[in-house]
């Protein structure tokens, strides 16, 4: 097929960034709210800010989707041939430095279906303006750098909509005629566009407060529908928490008297920010121990932190483009990532956040869609959400941290927030300001945020005993990604430490150093390869490298496997003692693979079985750590590590290992399994959700029995637990297994939770995500089903998006996952765009198949590329997947 040139829309650079030509300094909206029909009046100060010496320039104003009414400059209306309007812009030519400009337009809030913008769902009116939302509401400058002071009156009917919420504070309410009533908010701290937002509709309010550090008192507010009322708990205590953790962690006092959370099943995404009125997913805040497990516990307190953190690092201090989108996200996953690794075990944590880095970013970095932290160039930002920008900016930030140390760091933060309070600014400027209150240099370290691609290190070691030398040579690499054929050297903080026989850290010296160090050290690597000598060195170490990832990077180091073993079992590090059990479960797995793509049976050694059934035996304090070093691999680690990806074998392989273990350590299991069983009330400590790990960890070992006791028991757990999470660990089991039963506990589950729609996207979730060969027949079935519908993203999330990872039956050899794909993309992308396009990113890893199912989905891909009308959003991850563009 040829290239559809002329769909390419324009690529937006970074190096074209100018500065605007006009501030706003203040902004009067007005709403009155209609369901199909809204009246926006917004009322701006525009101020000149380009030098005009020359003469003033045009004043452009984005929008979309608007109906204009009216439009004046001090009060006078402009006349048809004094602007200019397009689909995408309004513009007019000022003839004074700075002027009052009144705009009245009309929006359709029930028609809007992709959930940008202001949209009506469930009954209410919602925003949400970032990226480019708000210029769907009104005319304006829709970018980062225009900081305005924004007060919004809001009116609308008493009756449907008693609730009118907008961002600051409430200055004024009362009575309109017809039943309609108003509120007029007031926010006293300049922001963009993107950080605005307003909410009407039929709430009921959960209260609390929070007394700052100096002494004031914070209102809290959780909005939510009213037979909701009683799940909000624990997202009012991790709010507090989260506020509490960012005085003492990074000095950040909250600055509104009022802060609140309104919850909505209809959202693209998790969480929104908006100043002092934080938009959730209702996903991220509801939860009681009978509707949402653990996980859902803890990701609503990692969630509802980063968006409370987002206050200073992202609305107080912002980004001056979109480019910078990292210098809010990544600083704020950091802080989110702090936050948890301080209120739950921190080696658990950690190996939570390595697991997605590495199964779902390194993929990303290695693909069509790889980029920098800091993008050069994008054509729809709403692609550039990713978990570059995200979670790899967030290790960057790491990364900073741990060459600066704790208190280096600390400094540079503060001289960055109070250097730039009120500014929107580049992670450049971020990277001054810890340069600046530090003295150090971190010239070379900024490569980090202009090159993409996963580097890799390889280590090699020698070990002198005449000399009592250790020698690590460490050389790095970085593959080319599209647009960088060539790579520098980056700036690498190694932390590290040497095993001694005893399995105790060795005390470490590099040459030219005065004395040891004890424990874990840090080694600097910046040069293409480097040699770092240890002197003084008694017996030949293990290196333990890399420890608590602190470099997000590949390591190619040849470890025995005695040598993982005895790092399972002593290095002081607990995240490189879990993985030296996944490197050592992956070098396992990958020869299986190969056993099973070649026709020869599978085997597994009786060391890896002796060393499994010594963790699983071993009573351990960190029972949550202890279920992931019971964990193998996933599937998409595995594949991941192939040259060319098998996701059958991959499936084969890791289940033979998985019932092999089972199999031959059923007793131990279902010891483990009883000792951990809890009998009494629920209760979300660390004790008590890592006994529920475990337990449930054996639990699906011992489902893999066609024979054994597991059904029973995961049957009776079924039936009878009272929590979530032991529900949901019984049900995924089951399932995975054909039969009567399933069908029964399927129908029993939905019978019972029918009406609490996150409990349904659990159950349309796993049943995606179940192994067995007739998942796709089944979610075919499951798309009629009155549960879902295409307009709400959380449902297609749940059944499509869970299906499309789902690696075994999405990439069945037939296609047929693939052609259903593309149907979905296709039939979404007319309604939500950016909910299409997430979607369009299962196939961007085409390319890592082998030639029959490549070319299955690039037929898919150029079926997609075929519609008459695409979005941006999607043309863009499939041209890119293809090479098009
Ligand atoms: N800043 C928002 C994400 C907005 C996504 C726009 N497509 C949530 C967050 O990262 O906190
Ligand atoms: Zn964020």
């Amino acid at each position: 097929m040829t290239k559809p040139a002329n769909k390419t829309p324009p690529a937006i650079l970074r190096e074209d960034y100018l500065p605007p030509d006009y501030r706003i300094e203040t902004a009067r909206l007005h709403f009155d709210l209609g369901e199909s029909r809204t009246i926006v009046k917004s009322q701006l100060a525009v101020v000149c800010s380009h030098d005009h010496s020359e003469g003033l320039r045009p004043l452009v104003l984005q929008g979309q989707g608007l109906k204009l009414l009216a439009l004046k400059v001090e009060g006078r209306s402009l006349r048809e041939k004094d602007y200019e309007i397009t689909d995408e812009a309004l513009t007019i030519w000022p003839e004074t430095d700075h002027f009052t400009l009144d705009i009245e337009t009309a929006c359709d809030p029930g028609g809007n279906t992709e959930l940008s913008g202001l949209y009506r769902a469930t009954g209410m009116f919602l925003t949400q303006c970032e990226a480019e939302g708000f210029r769907k509401i009104t005319y304006y400058p829709d970018r980062p750098d225009v900081l305005a002071r924004f007060s919004t009156t809001i009116a609308a009917e008493r009756e449907k909509y008693p609730v009118l919420l907008s961002n600051g504070n409430l200055v004024a309410a009362g009575e309109l005629p017809d039943g309609r009533h108003f509120a007029t908010w007031h926010d006293p701290f300049p922001k963009p566009a993107y950080l605005f937002a307003m909410v009407a509709g039929r709430l009921a309010r959960i209260e609390d407060k929070f007394t700052t550090m100096s002494g004031r008192e914070v209102a809290l507010h959780i909005y939510v529908q009213n037979h909701n009322r009683e799940k909000c708990r624990h997202a009012m205590d991790s709010l507090k928490q989260a506020m509490k953790w960012d005085e003492e962690t990074y000095g950040r006092e909250y600055d509104l008297d009022l802060f609140m959370i309104v919850a909505t099943d209809d959202f693209n995404m998790g969480a929104m920010e908006n100043k002092g009125l934080n938009i959730f997913n209702s996903k991220y805040v509801l939860a009681k121990s009978d509707t949402a497990t653990d996980k859902d516990f803890q990701n609503i307190m990692g969630i509802v932190a980063h968006e409370y953190f987002h206050n200073w690092s992202g609305d107080r201090v912002t980004c001056r483009d979109w480019f910078q989108l990292s210098l809010k996200e990544g600083l704020t996953v950091f802080r989110d990532q702090q936050f948890m690794e301080d209120m739950t075990s921190p080696g658990v944590q950690r190996i939570s956040e390595v697991n997605i880095l590495r199964t779902h970013q390194f993929i990303e970095d290695d693909g069509p869609m790889a980029h920098p932290v800091r993008p050069d160039s994008y054509m729809e930002i709403n692609n550039f959400y990713t978990m570059t920008v995200y979670n790899k900016g967030a290790e960057l930030i790491r990364m900073c941290r741990t060459i600066l140390g704790p208190e280096g760091f600390r400094k540079g933060t503060d001289l960055y927030f109070l250097r730039h309070d009120g500014q929107a600014v580049t992670t450049d400027d971020f990277v001054q300001a810890l340069e600046d209150a530090t003295g150090t240099d971190l010239t070379q370290f900024r490569r980090w945020y202009c090159q993409a691609g996963t580097p890799e290190i390889q280590v090699t070691r020698s070990y002198d005993a005449l000399a009592q030398t250790y020698a690590l040579t460490i050389k790095q690499t970085c593959l080319p990604t599209p647009g960088q054929p060539v790579k520098e050297p980056l700036h690498i903080p190694i932390a590290l430490g040497l095993l001694d026989k005893s399995g105790a850290d060795m005390p470490l010296q590099l040459v030219g150093e005065e004395r040891p160090v004890a424990g874990t050290r840090l080694l600097q690597l910046r040069e293409a390869a480097e040699t770092f000598l240890f002197i003084k060195v008694p017996q030949e170490p293990v290196p333990s490298i890399l420890r608590g990832f602190s470099a997000p990077l590949k390591v190619a180091l040849n470890l025995t496997d005695v040598e993982r073993r005895f790092l399972m079992a002593h290095d002081s590090d607990a995240f490189n003692r879990w993985d030296a059990g996944q490197q050592l479960a992956l070098k396992l797995i990958l020869s299986l693979v190969r056993d099973y793509q070649e026709g020869r049976p599978m085997a597994l050694e009786s060391k890896f079985i002796e060393a499994f059934r010594q963790i699983l035996s071993k009573p351990t304090a960190d029972k949550a750590f202890q279920a992931l070093i019971l964990t193998m691999p996933s599937e998409t680690y595995l594949a991941d590590a192939l040259e060319v990806i098998d996701p059958e074998a991959v499936h084969e392989a890791r289940k033979f290992v998985r019932q092999t273990l089972a199999g031959t350590l059923q007793e131990t299991f279902l010891t483990v399994y009883r000792q951990n069983q809890d009998s009494g009330p629920y209760r979300l400590d660390q004790e008590a959700t890592g006994r529920r790990s475990l337990k449930n960890v054996c639990l699906a070992y011992l489902m893999e029995l066609a024979d054994g006791e597991g059904r029973d028991i995961c049957l009776r757990q079924f039936d009878q637990a009272k929590n979530m999470t032991d529900v949901m660990a019984a049900l995924t089991s089951i399932a995975n297994h054909a039969g009567r039963e399933r069908e029964e506990a399927l129908a029993t589950f939905y019978e019972k939770w029918q009406d609490d729609s996150l409990v349904v996207d659990k159950w349309l979730a796993l049943q995606a995500a179940s192994s067995l060969p007739d998942t796709l027949e089944r979610v075919k079935a499951l798309t009629g089903h009155p549960a879902f519908t295409l307009r709400s993203p959380n449902k297609v999330r749940s059944l499509i998006g869970a299906f499309a990872t789902n690696q075994v039956r999405f990439h069945n050899i037939s296609g047929a996952g693939y052609a259903f794909l593309a149907d979905y993309i296709l039939a979404l992308d007319s309604l939500n765009p950016q909910i299409a396009a997430r979607l369009a990113s299962s196939f961007t890893t085409w390319r890592r198949y082998d030639a029959r199912r490549q070319s299955l989905m690039q037929s898919e891909f150029e079926r997609v590329l075929q519609a008459p009308k695409l979005s941006r959003d999607v043309y863009e991850i499939v041209a890119k997947s293809l090479n098009y563009v």
